[in-house]
């Protein structure tokens, strides 16, 4: 989403909070992230299994074989979350974990993990959100050629209605993809996250599959699930917004707008790619053939929310008006870009303090997001089904972790959700990424992003302070002022 039409619309003062009735309060992880037991039960690699297996893809070389553990751990996970009082959690699903080549039959033992999680979730009154894919591609599907190949999408599709069929009696809220955009173009285009190719046609061919793989699972879902169920998509949608307002920046907002946005919210929202998308990448991939008859129909079912992954603003200008390029769009370094068409554009850093990641903390950007899609797409509800930060915790003495730069970041970015709910969007629930500190990619496990601390070498849990905080947001629903 862009603003270039305008500044930014929200009013940094604290807003009273005004989260709707039935407000979703939740966190959300990932499998490769937190699960481990890599190989046990019939799971077989994922594309970052490879990956963080390869040397020098991750800091430290550090993989998700362990990570924390919870795939043993989930029953005391779960207390965790009870004991925070979330309504809900959100969580992925292992596609090879459950379905170990990418084809066939689901192994049993795989989504019996999965019963048991929703089972001990719903015991104790929190609602599963599933997400079927964050980026564990089978090895197997990887090495018959990947998102770039269109079968993928179908294999896709077909795991949707396995798991489907074996959960769907506990799940009622689905999302098909987790941030498509890292898949495509930082898998595939920059190569800084699994499985680290570079190639700008390829993560085109990459965005358009993973498109239809999540119309095709969004249509297989329907058919498994009961009526009532409520689907969606996770998007990390960048707030764009230009340097100045040159027009030589605003064609860089809108530049990275199409790549960055409008290349999933076309299609799958409007049902077509939006025509500067395709002439500003048209050297890189050819559309016609890519695109087949009848995909857009597919890719554009309707969905019942739209998910929403939110961090920081994307400031970006023309190169001409920069001296160091694509130094700060914040998604990792290579020499690849992971922007296809848009080799004239700079990034810059947001004013404001950062986060452990170097990401600048700036709420007004939520509000401005919520607000920009609510105005694109009225009538479709939005959850926010990430935000959080990665900030340097320490352990105190005593064991505890006093995380204020997280709670102020938590406090923020709620109070700006709940400025974009009084200006008219329709946003139904928060999910904190994340429940545990855990496995962060490329990063491995150097970036902290938990409301739970995780000693590494013993994998004990200790809330922080910010989990503390959060569990008082969700029991009085208004949002305590840091110290
Ligand atoms: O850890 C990731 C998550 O897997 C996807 N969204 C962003 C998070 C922080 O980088």
């Amino acid at each position: 989403m862009t603003v270039t039409e305008s500044g930014p619309l929200a009013d940094s003062a604290t807003p009273a909070p005004a989260f709707p009735p039935g407000f979703v309060w939740g966190a959300a992880t990932a499998a490769y992230q937190i699960e481990g037991a890599a190989a046990e039960d019939g799971r077989t690699p994922s594309i970052w299994d490879t990956f963080s297996h390869t040397p020098g893809r991750t800091a430290a070389g550090d993989t998700g074989d362990v990570a924390v553990d919870h795939y043993h751990r989930f029953r005391e996970d779960v207390r965790l979350m009870a004991e925070l009082g979330l309504t809900s959690y959100r969580f992925s699903i292992s596609w090879p974990r459950v379905q170990p080549t990418g084809r066939g039959p689901a192994v049993q033992r795989g989504l019996d993990f999965y019963r048991a999680l929703t089972d001990e979730l719903l015991a104790h009154g929190i609602t599963p959100l599933a997400t079927l894919y964050h980026w564990d591609l089978p090895q197997h599907l990887e090495d018959a050629g990947g998102w770039p190949a269109r079968d993928t999408a179908y294999r896709f599709a077909d795991y949707a209605a396995l798991a489907a069929e074996a959960l769907g009696d506990r799940i009622a809220t689905w999302t098909t993809l987790n941030e498509p955009w890292c898949s495509a173009f930082l898998g595939y285009g920059s190569g800084v996250h699994a499985p680290g190719r570079t190639d700008p046609g390829d993560a085109l061919r990459a965005a358009h599959h993973l498109n239809l793989g999540h119309g095709l699972a969004v249509g297989a879902l329907r058919a498994a699930l009961p009526g009532t169920a409520q689907l969606a998509v996770s998007l990390n949608l960048h707030q764009v917004r230009p340097l100045s307002q040159d027009p030589a920046d605003l064609d860089a907002a809108r530049r990275i707008d199409a790549v960055g946005n409008r290349v999933f919210t076309g299609p799958m929202l409007d049902g077509a790619y939006p025509a500067d998308l395709l002439a500003d990448t048209a050297r890189l991939v050819d559309w016609d053939t890519l695109v087949r008859p009848g995909d857009l129909a597919e890719i554009s079912r309707p969905i019942d929310l739209l998910g929403i992954n939110y961090y920081t603003p994307t400031v970006v200008s023309s190169a001409a008006h920069a001296d160091d390029r694509h130094r700060h769009d914040g998604h990792g370094a290579s020499e690849h870009s992971p922007w296809p068409g848009a080799d004239q554009v700079a990034f810059h850093l947001a004013p404001g303090e950062l986060t452990a990641m170097g990401w600048p903390i700036d709420p007004t950007g939520l509000t401005d997001l919520l607000l920009a899609v609510h105005r694109a797409h009225p009538g479709l509800p939005m959850l926010v089904t990430e935000n959080g930060a990665a900030f340097e915790d320490r352990v105190g003495p005593d064991g505890t972790v006093d995380d204020r730069d997280r709670i102020a970041y938590l406090h923020g970015h709620l109070a700006a959700l709940a400025r974009a709910v009084e200006l008219g969007a329709d946003v139904r629930g928060y999910y904190l990424w994340s429940l545990l500190d855990n496995f962060e990619w490329a990063y491995g496990y150097a970036k902290r992003f938990g409301a739970v601390h995780v000693d590494y070498r013993t994998l004990a849990r200790t809330p922080k302070a910010s989990a503390h905080w959060y569990a008082q947001v969700i029991r009085t629903g208004t949002l305590p002022v840091p110290n």
